[in-house]
């Protein structure tokens, strides 16, 4: 069984981060290992939350494993509780990455044109280092822009302005990059994606729903790194976790007052284990 490693946060309530990389990477029939960076008692979007930082746990951690001689088919790396945190995944990489092992970024750091509560504004900038690493990155607009250090499209954007804003994130060094959440008409939304070593570009859009739901970035990047694990390739796995999410959005406007509680997924996997097992 394939063994990835997940570092991001526990959020107790609101299903994202480490709650929602659990649960569909099992699905997906992968061997999950988490490596916290920090225990919430609700993510940041909450009217309030608690926040204990795990900077200071994480190296004992790592050297545990070491010790052990403990190894990972991939390293997912999400919400990071603090700067020193980067330094800290950059030494975790210099002991455990392999040339076979897949480093998959989601460098979450905003939405909606915003850094989310708690993030400096040098955080971008720190964040910008992972990305130079990865495999693959899957930024969503806001987070592009803010590593790019250019203003958020508030008022909308072209396709070229998008093919532009890939090769800027390409030229961190990632071999592969999605953005999330490009949306040129109101009923569409989607990604675009590029390859930087086949200099290919690709996309992929469906229907937009009114309502928005908060922890649908890590449910994509979930089933994105699941995919790849299972030997898909970037744009089927991309492709799979758009499908996914929509349905877990799907299942959730049943309950659209509970947008700060994450997605359904649980109502959804019969669809995800449809996909993966026909
Ligand atoms: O879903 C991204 C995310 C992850 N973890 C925490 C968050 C957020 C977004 O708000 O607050 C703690």
């Amino acid at each position: 069984m394939k063994r990835i490693l997940t570092i991001q946060d526990i959020s107790c309530i609101g299903k994202c981060s480490v709650t929602a990389a659990l649960p569909i990477l099992s699905v997906m029939g992968i061997e999950t290992a988490i490596l916290p960076t920090a225990v919430l008692s609700a993510h940041t979007a909450f009217a309030s939350y608690t926040f204990h930082d795990l900077t200071s746990e994480m190296p004992a951690i790592i050297a545990d494993w070491k010790a052990q001689g403990i190894t990972f088919d991939a390293i997912y790396t999400g919400y990071l509780g603090s700067i020193a945190q980067v330094s800290i995944v950059e030494s975790l990489l210099s002991q455990f990455r392999t040339e076979d092992t897949l480093l998959f970024v989601d460098p979450v750091l905003g939405d909606f044109g915003r850094l989310y509560s708690g993030f400096s504004m040098d955080f971008p900038h720190h964040m910008k280092r992972l990305c130079k690493a990865a495999d693959v990155i899957v930024p969503n607009l806001t987070e592009a822009c803010c590593m790019l250090d250019i203003p958020y499209p508030d008022d909308g954007y072209t396709d070229t302005e998008i093919c532009r804003i890939l090769q800027g994130l390409a030229g961190f060094g990632a071999k592969q990059v999605i953005l999330t959440g490009v949306s040129f008409a109101d009923d569409s939304v989607g990604f675009m994606g590029y390859d930087a070593v086949r200099s290919e570009y690709f996309s992929y859009f469906h229907q937009k729903f009114p309502q928005q739901f908060h922890g649908t970035g890590d449910v994509f990047a979930s089933t994105c790194a699941g995919g790849l694990l299972r030997g898909l390739s970037l744009e089927a796995s991309a492709c799979l976790a758009e499908d996914f999410t929509l349905e877990c959005i799907r299942k959730t406007c049943a309950a659209p007052d509970q947008r700060w509680y994450g997605v359904h997924y649980e109502a959804a996997f019969p669809f995800l284990i449809h996909r993966l097992y026909p």
